[in-house]
C-alpha cells in the first residue's frame, strides 16, 4: 500500500501525532506490534504538561480529560520530616493536570476507527527500508502474509526497544546514557490518596512517590536496588516502607488497600542523536528515556510530536522542508532541558549507593534552601509545569 506517512508505535506518541495528521488530511498509518488491550495494560505516566492537554484539546480529544483528570495547582517535596510545597500555580499560572497515560491512550484508540485512523495491530516484524531516499518504506508481516507499505517519511514512535532507531546507522547516530543503580517500585490501588497533591519524598531509607490516578485511585512507587524482584514485595511490606518513607504527616492519611498492579520500572537518562535522518524522524521513548522523577516521558513524546506534526504538515501543505530539515535540532533542544530536569530532581531526591554522609547533607541543605527561597522554588516550578514549546 501507498501512503505520505507510516507511524511505527501506537504508544501516546504515535496516536497523537496520526491523529494530529489525519485530521489535516494527511494520509497515514500505524503500525503496532502489540494488541490494543495490551498496550493499555500498561501503567505508566500520570502527570500531563500543558503541552500534552494542548495537543488533546487540538484534536477535540479532551472531555473525558476534562472531566475525570485533576488539575494540580502544586506539588510537594518532603525530606522526612516536612513537605515543601511548590506552588506551580503561583510561581508559572500554569497547572498540571493528573490523567493517567493508559486513560490518554485509551481517549485516542476509541477515536481511531470514528475519524478513519488506520491502526494495524500485531503487525509483527515492521522492517525499515531506504530511510536515506525520498521513497521509504516498511515491511511487516501479519497473519502469516508480509506486507509492505510505501511513505514519504517514516516516524519512529517505536519506543526504547523499537526497530526505528536502530535503522539510523552507527556512523551517524550518537547516544547518551546514563542508568540509575535503582528502579522505582510502583504499586496501583483503589484507595483515595494520601494528599491532594503529589509528594516527592527523599527520606534516609530512600524514595517514594504518592501521586494518584482519580480521588479513589492511588498511585505509589519506591526505589528499590536494580536486583529487587516484584514477587519479593508484599503488599504490606509496600505500604509499611511507603508509610515511612513519605514521613509522618502523609503516612496518618494513606489508605491501605490491595494492589491490582505492582510493577518494577528501571531508570535511565537517554538520548539519541539526530532525531531525523533522511526520511526517518524519531518521536517520543525511541529517541529519548528520561528517569520519571521530573514526569517528562510521556510529555516530551508530546512535544516531539507537535514539532513533528508542525514540520509534517509544512511539507505537505506549503512544499516547504524546512521544519523537517531542523526537526532534530528543535526537539533535542528541548530534550535535553527535561533530561537536565529530570537527571537533577533524580539526584537530589534518591540516595545513591556511593553517596556518603556529605552527600545526604549537601541534598537536606538544597531542600532547606529550596524550602526558603522563592527563586529556587520558580526553577523547580517552570520545570515541572514544562518549559515553553
Ligand atoms: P511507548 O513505549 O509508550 O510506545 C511505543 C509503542 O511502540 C508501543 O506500543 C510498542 O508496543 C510499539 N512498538 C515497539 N516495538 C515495535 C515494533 N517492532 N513494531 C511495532 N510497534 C512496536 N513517564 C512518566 O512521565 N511518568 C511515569 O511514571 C512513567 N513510568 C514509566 C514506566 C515504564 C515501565 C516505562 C517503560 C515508561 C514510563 N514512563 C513514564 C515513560 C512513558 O510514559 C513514556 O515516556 C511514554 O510511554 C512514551 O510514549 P511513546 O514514545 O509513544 O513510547
Ligand atoms: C505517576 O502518577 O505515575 C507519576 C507521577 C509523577 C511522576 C512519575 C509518575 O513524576
Amino acid at each position: 500500500m501507498k501512503t505520505q506517512v507510516a507511524i511505527i508505535g501506537a504508544g501516546p506518541a504515535g496516536l497523537l501525532l496520526a491523529h494530529l495528521l489525519k485530521a489535516e488530511g494527511v494520509d497515514c498509518i500505524v503500525l503496532e506490534r502489540q494488541t490494543g488491550p495490551y498496550i493499555l495494560s500498561r501503567i505508566r505516566a500520570g502527570v500531563l504538561e500543558q503541552v500534552t492537554v494542548g495537543l488533546m484539546e487540538r484534536l477535540g480529544l479532551d472531555a473525558r480529560m476534562k472531566a475525570e483528570g485533576l488539575p494540580h495547582d502544586g506539588f510537594n517535596l518532603a525530606d522526612g520530616e516536612r513537605l515543601i510545597r511548590i506552588d506551580i500555580k503561583a510561581l508559572t499560572g500554569k497547572q498540571v493536570m493528573v490523567y493517567g497515560q493508559t486513560e490518554l491512550t485509551r481517549d485516542l484508540m476509541e477515536a481511531a476507527e470514528p475519524r478513519g485512523l488506520e491502526i494495524i495491530y500485531e503487525a509483527a516484524d515492521v522492517a525499515l527500508h531506504h530511510i536515506e531516499s525520498d521513497a521509504p518504506f516498511v515491511t511487516y508481516t501479519k497473519n502469516g502474509a508480509e506486507h509492505r507499505v510505501d511513505a514519504r517519511f517514516i516516524i519512529g514512535c517505536d519506543g526504547f526497544h523499537g526497530p526505528s532507531r536502530q535503522t539510523i546507522p552507527a556512523s551517524v547516530g550518537r547516544t547518551f546514557e546514563r542508568v540509575y543503580p535503582f528502579g522505582w517500585l510502583g504499586i496501583l490501588a483503589d484507595v483515595p490518596p494520601c494528599n491532594h497533591e503529589l509528594i516527592y519524598a527523599n527520606h534516609d531509607r530512600g524514595f517514594a512517590l504518592a501521586s494518584q490516578r482519580s480521588n479513589v485511585r492511588s498511585r505509589y512507587y519506591i526505589d528499590v536496588p536494580v536486583t529487587e524482584r516484584v514477587e519479593d514485595w508484599s503488599d504490606e511490606r509496600i505500604w509499611d516502607e511507603l508509610s515511612i518513607r513519605l514521613g509522618p504527616e502523609a503516612a496518618a492519611h494513606i489508605t491501605r488497600g490491595a494492589s491490582i498492579e505492582k510493577s518494577i520500572a528501571p531508570l535511565r537518562s537517554f538520548v539519541f542523536e539526530p532525531m531525523r535522518h533522511g526520511s526517518l524522524l524519531l518521536c517520543g521513548d525511541a529517541a529519548h528515556i528520561v528517569p520519571p522523577t521530573g514526569a517528562k516521558g510521556l510529555n516530551l513524546a508530546a512535544s516531539d510530536v507537535h514539532y513533528a506534526s508542525e514540520a509534517l504538515l509544512a511539507f505537505f501543505k506549503s512544499n516547504d522542508g524546512d521544519a523537517i530539515a531542523g526537526y532534530s535540532e528543535k526537539a533535542l533542544a528541548r530534550v535535553w532541558k527535561a533530561e537536565r530536569f529530570s537527571w537533577s530532581l533524580t539526584k537530589l531526591m534518591h540516595r545513591f549507593p556511593d553517596d556518603g554522609v556529605f552527600e545526604r547533607r549537601i541534598q537536606l541543605a538544597e531542600l532547606d534552601y529550596i524550602a526558603s527561597s522563592d527563586a529556587a522554588q520558580r526553577v523547580i516550578a517552570e520545570n515541572y509545569v514544562g518549559l515553553p514549546v
